[in-house]
């Protein structure tokens, strides 16, 4: 067994060294922080990444470079594993210890542990591939990331500037290549021919929509759009806005789907028509939410649960129709989900509905549980997974009338407009215009499948949010002891009251969500909820925001 090359580590090491004081941690979104604090952090992720391929036995990593919604000065690091999904759990804790060691000596020790607690083999070939958005910190990071390859000699591929998404179908298609379940060619082009080629299928002969106003965040998605544009012909019309990806400090600043939901209006630059229809990415384009106008001029989003609710309808409805309903569909969302989404979901379209943890890792796995799973986090990040005996099924029914060859033939392409890596919001704005096509369908049509329950996120500064424990899919506490049943007993006072506090994992703060049948009840249980959890963890210190009741 080889071992590492401990003299070309120190080399390349001391040119990324660690900063003082900070500790990182790998979270749900990969390490995401100051991009100036990053540079040593991808340099060791770039270690992580060839020592997984090398455990893998040579299978492609991939790598990506981006904070997907946070602000310009932010930059992050995400892996992939090979069929397109997020590192395994258990690897996370290895790329924290690695990132967190504070001389090479330690470096080198983690490293040499890994090898033999993991049974890594070194003779073994690392192949990585990697991107990043259109943030002006990628380039150096992407260029750290390199010199971290170089550590163990890997293989790798520069795929540049590219969504998030773009670059999990990437390392899937390079790892099922020549294999049954071979996933597209490996390459922004060939991914625009497999989701424009499906959605022309989709619309073939169908009466096209009005003009779709999309939002980039000017992000990269803006770049990336335009680009896809050709391959869509005059499949679609959409007019792309918010598109500056020169001027670094517009990014995500006052748009974008995190913004859009968050503040339940439209970004800037924007004025509404009502009626019509408008969507808006995050700045890694793996997150789509929209909206429209109403003729009052009230501003309606349709978010991730409005999209989950109509692709599963749709899903259900085409199964039928192509005589192959021994598949089944099923929905997963988290805690955040309105909870008129959850009933409509059960009660209407009678699908079974999980709720799991934030995060889309957690959504994903569940939703392999079904034939055909969706699912979407209310912010508007989600996809439909489709199993491969789902997928057998539909590419060898035949259908026994002209409808249900029709419905069968819908399927697969339905199936293929798909990303089946990670969320995509290329991918999940084409199947909602498919959708809307095929039922030439107003964004307010769409919308009047349920009424959302008014909700309130606030959010509440403590003192240490790593004492605050969830179970339960996040919806209740464990710790601090006895918070829980003071929220059950505030909540009862509510109609329609739902309430649930979790420590974010992305932020230190922690996050408060409540829902009640009116506005001004759901505001004032938002704000007794937060003013609990602000006591709770306070000791007497430290400011209570006025607004906690
Ligand atoms: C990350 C997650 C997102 C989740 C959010 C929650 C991925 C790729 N992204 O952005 O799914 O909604 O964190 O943030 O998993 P929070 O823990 O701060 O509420
Ligand atoms: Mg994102």
């Amino acid at each position: 067994m080889a071992s590492v090359n401990i003299e070309n580590l120190n080399t390349l090491s001391g040119l990324h060294p660690k900063p003082e004081n900070v500790k990182f941690t790998y979270g749900t979104a990969g390490f995401r922080m100051k991009a100036e604090l990053l540079d040593s952090v991808v340099f060791r992720t770039g270690i992580l990444a060839a020592l997984r391929s090398k455990k893998l036995d040579g299978k492609v990593i991939g790598c990506m470079i981006t904070a997907s919604h946070n602000p310009a000065q932010d930059n992050g690091v995400k892996l992939v594993d090979p069929m397109g999904e997020m590192l395994e759990g258990s690897w996370e804790a290895h790329v924290t210890a690695l990132s967190n060691a504070e001389t090479n000596e330690q470096l080198v020790d983690i490293i040499h542990s890994m090898v033999s607690s993991l049974k890594i083999d070194l003779t073994k070939p690392a192949k990585v591939v990697f991107g990043r958005d259109t943030r002006p910190s990628g380039e150096a990071l992407a260029a750290a990331f390199v010199d971290g390859l170089k550590v163990l000699d890997a293989e790798t591929t520069d795929y540049g500037i590219v969504t998030t998404p773009q670059l999990h179908y990437i390392t899937r298609c390079l790892n099922t290549a020549g294999t049954p379940e071979a996933y597209g060619e490996p390459s922004a082009e060939g991914y625009y021919k497999k989701l424009a080629g499906a959605f022309k299928t989709l619309v073939d002969g169908k009466t096209k929509l009005s003009p779709l106003t999309l939002d980039c965040a000017n992000g990269v998605g803006a770049p990336k759009f335009q680009e896809f544009v050709p391959f869509l012909g005059d499949s679609i019309s959409v007019n792309i806005m918010n598109d500056d990806v020169e001027n670094a400090s517009k990014l995500n600043l006052n748009s974008g789907a995190d913004y859009v939901k968050s503040n339940q209006r439209a970004p800037v630059g924007l004025k509404m028509v009502p009626q019509q229809r408008y969507a808006s990415f995050d700045g890694d384009a793996d997150r789509i939410v929209y909206y429209y106008q109403d003729d009052d001029s009230t501003f309606k989003l349709l978010d991730g649960d409005k999209i989950a609710g109509l692709a599963a309808m749709f899903i259900i409805d085409l199964v039928k129709a192509a005589g192959i309903d021994s598949i089944s569909v099923g929905v997963v969302q988290t805690a955040y989900a309105n909870g008129a989404s959850t009933q409509y979901l059960r009660n209407t379209l009678n699908v079974p509905v999980s709720c799991v943890p934030t995060g889309v890792k957690h959504l994903h796995h569940e939703a392999t549980k079904y034939d055909v799973g969706v699912y979407f986090e209310a912010n508007g990040h989600g996809t439909v997974l489709f199993s491969p005996s789902a997928l057998k099924t539909i590419h060898s029914a035949e259908g026994s009338s002209p409808a249900q060859a029709v419905a069968i033939r819908n399927l697969r392409a339905f199936s293929d407009v798909i990303n089946q890596t990670v969320g995509d919001a290329f991918s999940d704005l084409l199947f909602v215009e498919t959708i809307l096509t095929q039922r030439q369908w107003t964004p307010k049509i769409w919308d009047q499948a349920y009424t959302d329950l008014p909700n309130r996120l606030v959010k509440v500064v403590v003192q240490d949010r790593s004492i605050f424990k969830t179970v339960d899919a996040e919806r209740k506490l464990v710790e601090p002891a006895g918070l829980q049943d003071a929220i059950d007993a505030i909540v009862l006072k509510f109609r329609d009251g739902r309430s649930f506090v979790r420590p974010s994992g992305t932020e230190d703060v922690v996050r408060v969500y409540a829902e009640a049948a009116t506005r001004p009840e759901t505001d004032e249980l938002a704000f007794r909820i937060a003013g609990l959890v602000f006591d709770y963890n306070s000791n007497g210190s430290g400011l209570r925001p006025r607004e906690f009741i």
